[in-house]
């Protein structure tokens, strides 16, 4: 294994790619490892994050959560006595409505993800319906707006990061109150002490640092629920909301990495490629197809872990010396395949093209 593929030194450009801001998003907002693709739960540390403002650092045995607006029998719960509502524990896999977005040509300026903006966790936590039940909303409920404690500013706009559901979406979601990840209290980075989890769409939709649901008789404008998370191809187009995930498959890169190209070197002969597939709604996996020679040839799928948590695929390739690009496609029960270029969008959401890995493969 000690004979190099690489040149030293080769594929070092200094021709600046990215802006100094996207470098410092990616900083903040760290993506998944994707050796760590064979894990069935993402390690906690190695969950990717998304958070537009600061953490905010809340002591559990101080927070509240409100119920205001048009509730008949507004209320406020502390933590402990959420937390001694029926609990349940889900395995849920949330990606990021951007995953994908450096993909995209022309590429949107925001946090700038590849591949990496998913992780799978055990979520801890108690079903939300029952709780906006005993709030009494009125009939005449159009939204329920949902607040993080955290406060910031996107195009001139001051506003609490805040995502709305209709009464209709939350009858129809397994939503919960979330206080536990992977049997330990919630990281303060991933919303401590409480947060929504709404299993089966991208991550927007699962508020941080939840402290307030107001209950609405209008639909929710804010900023992170109108102006944002929507599918638009011009600047006046209203577009149509992001909601569901949409189907996509990731590969556990193969052999050893160079360090700064992160291109692979693979021994050839037999090699077991393994990888996750995913989509939202609750809809399995129907089939992931793995580029391998220049064919499309079908992997093996593991049984599912849990209606909104992926599913592993693995399959053997013979590799024979060379460069090689290797690439994975998804489709769901539904139907849904990725495509091999996603539709633009002007924020870059939900790019589904297949992730591809470029290996040298050496005798
Ligand atoms: N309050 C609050 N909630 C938030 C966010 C945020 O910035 N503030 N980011 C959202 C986005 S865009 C995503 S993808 C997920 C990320 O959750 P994670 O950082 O725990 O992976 O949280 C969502 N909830
Ligand atoms: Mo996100």
């Amino acid at each position: 294994m000690r004979d190099s593929p690489f040149q030293p030194g080769a594929a070092r450009a200094a021709t600046p790619e990215f802006t100094r801001a996207e470098v410092a998003l990616a900083n903040r907002n760290s993506g998944a490892l994707l050796e760590l693709l064979d894990c069935d739960i993402t390690p906690t540390g190695t969950h990717y994050l998304l958070n537009h403002f600061d953490v905010p650092v809340l002591r559990a045995q101080d927070h509240v959560l409100e119920f205001d607006g048009a509730f008949d029998a507004p209320y406020t719960l502390s933590m402990a006595e959420i937390m001694a509502q029926p609990q349940v524990t889900l395995p849920v896999t949330l990606e990021c409505a951007g995953n994908g977005r450096a993909g995209m040509e022309p590429r949107p300026l925001s946090m700038p993800w590849m591949y990496e903006a998913v992780g799978t966790s055990d979520w801890t936590g108690t079903p939300l319906a029952p709780l906006l039940e005993r709030a009494k909303p009125r009939g005449s409920v159009q939204d329920f707006a949902f607040f993080g404690v955290d406060f910031g500013y996107d195009k001139g706009i001051p506003h609490h990061y805040g995502r709305s559901l209709t009464p209709a979406e939350v009858a129809g979601l397994d939503a919960l109150l979330v206080w536990g990840m992977n049997g330990a209290p919630l990281l303060p980075q991933h919303g401590a002490p409480l947060r929504l989890i709404v299993p089966g769409w991208y991550g927007m939709a699962s508020v941080k640092w939840l402290g307030r649901i107001t209950a609405l008789e209008t639909r929710f404008d804010g900023f992170q629920q109108a102006e944002t998370y929507r599918f638009r191809t011009h600047k006046d187009d209203e577009g149509r909301p992001v909601t569901q995930i949409h189907v996509r498959s990731l590969i556990k890169p193969p052999g050893v990495p160079d360090w700064f190209s992160r291109m692979r070197r693979v021994q050839a002969g037999p090699v077991a490629l393994s990888g996750r597939a995913w989509s939202g709604g609750g809809v399995p996996i129907a089939k992931v197809e793995v580029l391998l020679d220049g064919a499309w040839q079908q992997a093996q799928l593991a049984p599912p872990q849990g209606r909104y948590a992926w599913t592993r695929w693995q399959i053997d390739w013979q590799a024979t010396p060379g460069q090689h690009e290797i690439a994975c496609r998804a489709t769901d029960a539904a139907g849904n395949t990725q495509p091999l270029t996603a539709p633009y969008n002007l924020g870059g959401f939900a790019n589904n093209a297949p992730h591809r890995v470029t290996v040298e493969v050496v005798d």
